[in-house]
């Protein structure tokens, strides 16, 4: 063995010795670390994205609602929500029969002109306004009849950022049943006469029946007149079998129409009024006050077989007209006497016919088309025994009649 040989395994362990020496320095002292406060740590910077349009009162909107099939359904009272790009957002809410709907849109002052529609349960588009400015208000009403109420819908589009939606309905009031009148004869609503009521036409609602009772021998007044802020509005009156028998076509607003239907002894019973063509609210004035011919409180049969019982020494007065074509009175006059009969028609009365008739209804006197004022007068200087007739027919308005 050479000198070699004893220097390779010295230097070996050498190198061991002085790596295990080494080894334990190379390890580094690990110290208790203090723990580094929370609030040290810096919150990162978030990114700055496009800030999301605020709504203003919280959003009522709930998305996915970009059709009506997923709708947010609301109730009456302030909706909000937020447009954000391509989007579209539909709501749903109930407008009950008879209700007068108010919906008021208004983008936010962040927002695009942004679009509004109003739509039917059937998805028909009623109303819309298209690029509605920030902060501008765009409002509508639509007013419902006795079937119109249902679902209805409303959509934002095209626009971006927030906006709200005011709903409100308010119930129709015609003549005061809480609701509107209905569209059709068979729906008339109810009313009495002796007394004035309101109503209101308009967009859904295209007429208003009304039927009253008038009695027999009655004469009917109507008085219409559609309000300040309506539409001209036409007006009719039909009979019990629906035939109409008055009607005036675009009254305007402030504008009083009025008839007065005279019923004769059968002519009475349900009677109609429609409203129809306008739009807004107006009023109606029905009366109705009994004919007294000769003080009976009634009319005199326009039938020779209806005639009214009076007394002769009397004058008296009556009334014809429309329905009450003829007036038939009768009276006894003792065999022998003289009789003298005397017809005036009034001042307000249309020319009438009067003839006088004996116990065998024989046609003895008779004078046509009687003028207003003019005094016609017949005298027979022998009576056979027996109730003698006069009939008073074809003209209109009051007259008089003095037998002696
Ligand atoms: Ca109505
Ligand atoms: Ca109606
Ligand atoms: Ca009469
Ligand atoms: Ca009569």
């Amino acid at each position: 063995m050479g000198n070699n040989q004893l220097w390779v395994p010295l230097v070996t362990l050498g190198l061991v010795l002085s790596l295990v020496a080494c080894g334990p320095k190379a390890t580094p002292v690990v110290e208790k670390a203090t723990p580094t406060p929370a609030e040290a740590t810096p919150t990162p910077k978030p990114v700055e994205a496009t800030p999301t349009p605020a709504a203003p009162e919280g959003v009522t909107e709930v998305e996915p609602n970009n059709g009506p099939a997923e709708a947010t359904e609301v109730s009456m009272g302030l909706s909000t929500g937020v447009l954000t790009n391509d989007d579209e957002d539909w709501y749903k809410f109930e407008v009950p029969n008879g209700h007068v709907l108010s919906v008021a849109f208004t983008p936010a002052e962040d927002a695009q002109p942004t679009d509004v529609s109003l739509f039917t349960p059937d998805q028909e588009e009623i109303w819309w306004k298209y690029g509605v400015g920030p902060t501008v208000t765009k409002s509508a009403t639509k007013v419902m009849n006795t079937d119109s109420g249902g679902t209805y819908y409303a959509r934002v589009s095209g626009g971006y950022g927030s906006y709200s939606i005011e709903l409100s309905s308010q119930s129709q009031d015609d003549a005061q049943s809480g609701g509107d009148a209905g569209d059709k004869v068979v729906d008339a609503l109810e009313v009495q006469t002796g007394l004035a009521f309101s109503g209101q036409l308009g967009d859904f609602d295209e007429e208003d029946w009304y039927k009253f009772e008038v009695p027999n021998g009655h004469v009917l007044s109507v008085a219409f007149t559609p309000a300040e802020d309506a539409q001209p509005t036409d007006v009719s009156l039909f009979t019990p079998d629906q035939e109409e028998i008055w009607w005036k076509y675009g009254v305007g607003p402030t504008v009083t129409k009025s008839a007065t239907k005279v019923m004769n002894t059968d002519s009475g019973g349900t009677y109609y009024a429609r409203v129809s063509g306008g739009y807004g609210s107006y009023s109606i004035e029905l009366s109705s006050q009994s004919q007294d011919d000769a003080q009976s409180g009634g009319d005199a049969g326009d039938k020779v077989v209806d005639a009214l019982e009076v007394q002769t020494g009397l004058a008296f007065s009556g009334q014809l007209g429309d329905f009450d074509e003829e007036d038939w009175y009768k009276f006894e006059v003792p065999n022998g006497h003289v009789l003298s009969v005397a017809f005036t028609p009034a001042e307000d009365a249309q020319p009438t016919d009067v003839s006088l008739f004996t116990p065998d209804q024989e046609e003895t006197w008779w004078e046509l088309s009687v003028g207003p004022t003019v005094t016609v007068a017949f005298e027979i200087t022998e009576v056979v025994g027996g109730p003698y007739y006069i009939q008073v027919a074809y003209g209109s308005g009051s007259y008089t009649i003095e037998i002696k």
